[in-house]
């Protein structure tokens, strides 16, 4: 393990002179700095235009300070949507901006309207704390309820929200004692794999949404927040607990890319794939980590 980490330490080392020097000899790209001051930030996203949307919680449980913030190509900050209550997950669907706040899904167009997409009351069960927020190609969004995360650490499930904002229970504690705070989702390109991490226990897992076979793929994540996937094949897992971001490789491999963090929350990855977007929650602060 120590082994493997010192060798990805080595070869991010080298990578990253290769593409200073590139950037200055050949092309002079765009290149994001960390943003701070943010509100208790926790998820991020890119749209195709290439403005970035952050989620700020503010204060833990207090309704209404809750805030969408846009960040632009110049790393310039503006409030995007206000008067949110605890928001966290994001998802574009089109144009559209989907967000996961507290215990319903908001709705908000790419001029700043905002509606309610999913009530709580069209739950299964009241929603205690709706976290990550995940589109699938077929325009699915799949929502995590973490449960009683800060007390007991158990009680939460996995909903699919289809186009119409018809929800569906696809995974409980009830149905596979395993599953105890779902956090990160992660659709595939069929719609019919989700991959998930556990905050409780720091496990990722396959979920097949047809079965609900529930499969261990990867441990040690502390408490496992954000996942994402790059193209090439790696995931990225973050872990909030602990203030680190680890990468899987397809065999289920678990690699330190990063730590030194307060509290990493749901990290996402650049539409170009050259960026991993890293909310510091606590620090309040965006980070950028390059990659290959
Ligand atoms: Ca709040
Ligand atoms: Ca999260």
């Amino acid at each position: 393990m120590l082994k493997k980490i010192a060798q990805y330490s080595l070869l991010i080392a080298v990578t990253s002179v290769m593409f200073a020097c590139q950037g200055h000899v050949k092309f002079s790209q765009y290149v994001p700095h960390k943003v701070v001051g943010l509100k208790t930030p926790e998820s991020v996203v890119q749209a195709k235009d290439g403005r970035i949307f952050i989620s700020e919680i503010n204060g833990f449980g207090k309704n209404g300070d809750g805030q969408v913030s846009v960040i632009d190509q110049q790393g310039k900050v503006a409030v995007f949507a206000s008067g949110l209550d605890d928001p966290k997950g994001l998802a574009m669907i089109g144009s559209n901006l989907f967000v996961a706040d507290k215990t319903k899904i908001i709705r908000i167009t790419a001029d700043g309207k905002q509606s309610v997409f999913v009530a709580p009351e069209a739950f299964a069960y009241p929603p205690q704390f709706l976290n990550d927020l995940e589109a699938d190609l077929q325009g699915n969004l799949y929502v995590s309820d973490s449960g009683d995360i800060l007390g007991s650490g158990t009680g939460g499930k996995i909903y699919k929200i289809d186009a119409t904002g018809k929800v569906t229970l696809l995974i409980d504690g009830q149905q596979d004692s395993r599953v105890k705070a779902p956090n990160g989702l992660l659709a595939d390109d069929t719609g019919n794999m989700l991959i998930y991490v556990d905050f409780t226990s720091g496990v990722l897992y396959s979920l097949n949404t047809k079965t609900g076979a529930l499969v261990d793929w990867a441990e040690g994540f502390g408490g496992g927040d954000g996942v994402v996937h790059h193209s090439n094949g790696t995931m990225y897992v973050s872990d909030w607990k602990n203030g680190k971001v680890f990468s899987v490789d397809m065999k289920g491999d678990v690699i330190l890319v990063k730590g030194g963090y307060q509290s990493v929350a749901d990290i996402a990855i650049t539409k170009d794939e050259r960026y991993l977007m890293v909310p510091d929650m606590k620090a309040g602060e965006l980070d950028f980590i390059q990659l290959q």
